[in-house]
C-alpha cells in the first residue's frame, strides 16, 4: 500500500473528507461512473504530529512541540516534514518557528485558524524531506 499525502488550504485538521479516484485520462471529462467509490477518510487532531512511537495519537502536547522543534533541528528520528509542517496552509516543506509556534497554539487549544494564502502557492524547487 502507498501513502500520499493531500494538502491544500481546503483541507483542515478535524475534518471528514469523501476521497474518491479518477483516472488521470478521464479527468477532463469525467463522468460520476468514472470516478471510485468514496472513501470517507478523517483529517487529523491539530498539531498532533507525534507520540510515543513519533506517530500522531490524538493528543497534543510537549511531545508534539518537541517533534517539530526536533524536525527543526534535523533530528534523525523527528517526526516526518510532512507531520510538523504546520505553517502556512499550504505546506512549504520548511520548519521553522512559524511551525513551532503553531504547534503551541494547539497545544494551548488556541482554534486553527488558516492563514489567508495565495490561490497558488509559490514554486519550492527544494525537495521533500521525510
Ligand atoms: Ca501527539
Amino acid at each position: 500500500m502507498n501513502l500520499v499525502y493531500v494538502f491544500g488550504a481546503e483541507i483542515v485538521p478535524e475534518g471528514t473528507y469523501q476521497v474518491q479516484s479518477v483516472d488521470l485520462a478521464c479527468h477532463a471529462a469525467a463522468a460520476e461512473q468514472d470516478f471510485s467509490v468514496a472513501l470517507t477518510m478523517p483529517t487529523g487532531r491539530w498539531g498532533d504530529v507525534s507520540g510515543p512511537d513519533r506517530q500522531p495519537d490524538g493528543a497534543v502536547n510537549f511531545t508534539d512541540i518537541g517533534g517539530v522543534v526536533d524536525r527543526f533541528k534535523q533530528i534523525t528520528d523527528a517526526p516526518a516534514t510532512v507531520l510538523a509542517d504546520l505553517y502556512p496552509a499550504l505546506p512549504d516543506q520548511k520548519i521553522n518557528f512559524s511551525d513551532i509556534g503553531r504547534c503551541v497554539e494547539a497545544f494551548k487549544e488556541l482554534p486553527y485558524h488558516p492563514p489567508v494564502v495565495p490561490i497558488c502557492a509559490p514554486a519550492n524547487e527544494e525537495s521533500i524531506a521525510p
